[in-house]
Order: structure tokens, then sequence, then C-alpha cells
């Protein structure tokens, strides 16, 4: 049969068939040969409670390790707390390194006005979603993002991520179990992955807010504009191969910031994470 698993809990996998059924298996032996460890978010076969094989894996998040995720839903609050766009350029970076398409969703447009900040994101190239979930809008526009796919919503505490999924899990509470979404902070100790319809999933608080990006994603430092869409397909035009593009002259991201072809916040988040990545020695990072 074939399945998908939703959690993982000391060497039990729980398999979510195509039919709705869970079954608690063991992994076999050979993976672990293989190096490979099963993960929530994998498409397994599995047989006679064991899961027998794993299908390659679309994007593979290290922490908290699960497979599969399609969306990171970047949760920011418009006020209380106020947007915090260095964690949010985090989580766009870990996203881009770990294969998972970032979406910004800024809650709580009735607090305070947000057209900077969407500016900001759309210039980078991602799609950004304006919510108000104490008001109920926006969210239909959220819903028919994450619909078909397995998505994380990570964000500082307090921005309104219970509160959307509140919404998204009210519009098709098939089953029982989306209502202990709400009971998320106290969830933390394992991953586990929501069913909001047949092919829709939801990962509750992923957690990772407060970790520095080489604790959420392996990257370089000379690496990192890579991971912004806005900066990488020029960053080979620079007049220095390798040009980290804080220093040099003839700098094209630096050209595209005096522009306003880039976001200064972006650029700003840029150098900071970039000098952060830099102090890990090289020996650590193998
Ligand atoms: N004004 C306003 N308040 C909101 C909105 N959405 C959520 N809130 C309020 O913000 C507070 C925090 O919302 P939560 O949904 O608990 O936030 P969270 O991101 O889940 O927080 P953690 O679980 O701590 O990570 C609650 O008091 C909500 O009622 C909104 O759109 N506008
Ligand atoms: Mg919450
Ligand atoms: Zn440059």
């Amino acid at each position: 049969m074939k399945g998908i698993i939703i959690k993982g809990i000391g060497g039990f996998y729980y398999v979510k068939a195509t039919d709705g059924s869970v079954t608690e298996c063991r992994a076999r032996g050979i993976f672990r040969k293989n190096g490979i460890k099963p993960t929530v978010g994998d498409e397994v076969e599995f047989e006679n409670g064991s899961v027998e094989k794993i299908y390659d894996r679309r994007s593979y998040l290290i922490r908290p390790s699960v497979a599969n995720i399609d969306n990171l839903i970047i949760v920011i609050s418009a006020a209380n707390p106020s947007p915090d766009l260095l964690l949010t350029d985090k989580l766009t970076v870990a996203a881009e390194v770990s294969g998972i398409t970032p979406v910004i969703c800024i809650n709580k447009t009735d607090l305070a006005e947000v057209s900077e900040i969407e500016e900001v994101y759309r210039m980078a190239g991602y799609d950004v979603i304006t919510l108000s979930a104490a008001n109920c809008i926006g969210t239909d526009l959220l819903s028919s993002k994450i619909k078909g796919k397995i998505s994380a919503f990570a964000g500082l505490s307090g921005v309104g991520k219970s509160s959307i999924l509140n919404i998204l899990s009210g519009e098709d509470a098939q089953t029982g179990e989306v209502s202990r979404i709400n009971r998320g902070k106290h969830t933390t100790r394992h991953v586990e992955l929501f069913q909001l319809d047949d092919d829709t999933f939801i990962l509750d608080t992923p957690g990772f807010s407060s970790l520095a990006l080489s604790d959420i994603c392996d990257v370089r430092a000379s690496e990192l504009a890579d991971y912004y869409p806005e900066f990488r397909d020029c960053a080979d035009k620079c007049r220095f191969k390798g040009c980290s593009h804080i220093n040099e002259p003839d700098c094209v991201v630096k050209k595209l910031l005096d522009e306003k072809k880039v976001a200064l916040s972006r650029y700003e988040s840029y150098k900071e994470l970039y000098g952060q990545l830099k102090q890990i020695k090289e020996w650590e990072k193998d």
C-alpha cells in the first residue's frame, strides 16, 4: 500500500494510506544501511507494518526533519509583534536551500499599513498574501495556494499562525484531528502532519524561528546570493568572479540596490547573514 508518513516517534512511523487509514510501521533495516532514515512527509510503500520503499523526495528540511514540503508559509504580522524582516529572510533562504517555495503571508492587516513590506517581497519575486485572520479576510487565497500541497507554517510567536490554521481547517473539518492544531504549542516534541483534505497537508509549528541560519539549512556564505532570487540571475555579471556583493567595485547587485530594484532590507539581511555564515569555520561545515 502507498501512504505518507505523518508522524515518527521512537522508531515507529505512522503512515496514512490513500484510503485514510493510519498504520503503525517499523522501517526495514535496509534503510539504515543505506543511510536513509524514513522521515515525516515521506511517501512510502508499506506492507504488514513495515515501510518497504521510500520514494524520491521533492524537498528536504533538516530541522525539523521533514520531507516533501512544498510551501513554507512565512507568517509575519503588520503589528504586535512588528515584522522581523531578518527572520523572514532567514526563512526564505532556508526554504530556497531546501527546495521549498516560500510564500509570504502578512497577517493583522487590520492593524497597520503593509504596502511597503508587500513591495519588498513582491520585488524579490515571492507570492505575498495579505490577511486579517481576525476578520477572516485573505484566507481563501491562502487556502487555494496550499491546496493539494504539503505546507509548513513558520513565524514569530503571536503573528497569528494558529488563528490562520484554525480558519483553514474549519473550512474542511473532515476529521476530528484538525482540532488538535490548537494545541500546537504543546505538541512541538514531535513533528506531525495534519490533513486538511484528501491531498492537502499542513505542518504544525515548525518551531525554528529563533535558530541561526546555519542550524536550519546547510549553506555557505559564498553560496548565499544563490538563494536570494532577485540577485541570483545577475550575480555572475559582477566584475569580480566570486563577488560577495559587499565591498567589491562594479557589483551588479549594488547597482540594482541603487536603482531600487533590490529592496534595502533584503540587501541588509544578505550582508548580516553573509557575515554570520563567514564566521563559521570551514571544519565546522563538514
Ligand atoms: N488584530 C488582529 N489580531 C489577530 C489577527 N490574527 C490573530 N490575531 C491575534 O493575535 C494573537 C496571537 O495569535 P495566534 O494565532 O495565537 O498566534 P501564533 O502565531 O499561533 O502564536 P504562537 O502559537 O505563540 O506561535 C491572538 O490574540 C489572536 O487573536 C488579526 O488578523 N488581527
Ligand atoms: Mg500558535
Ligand atoms: Zn557583486
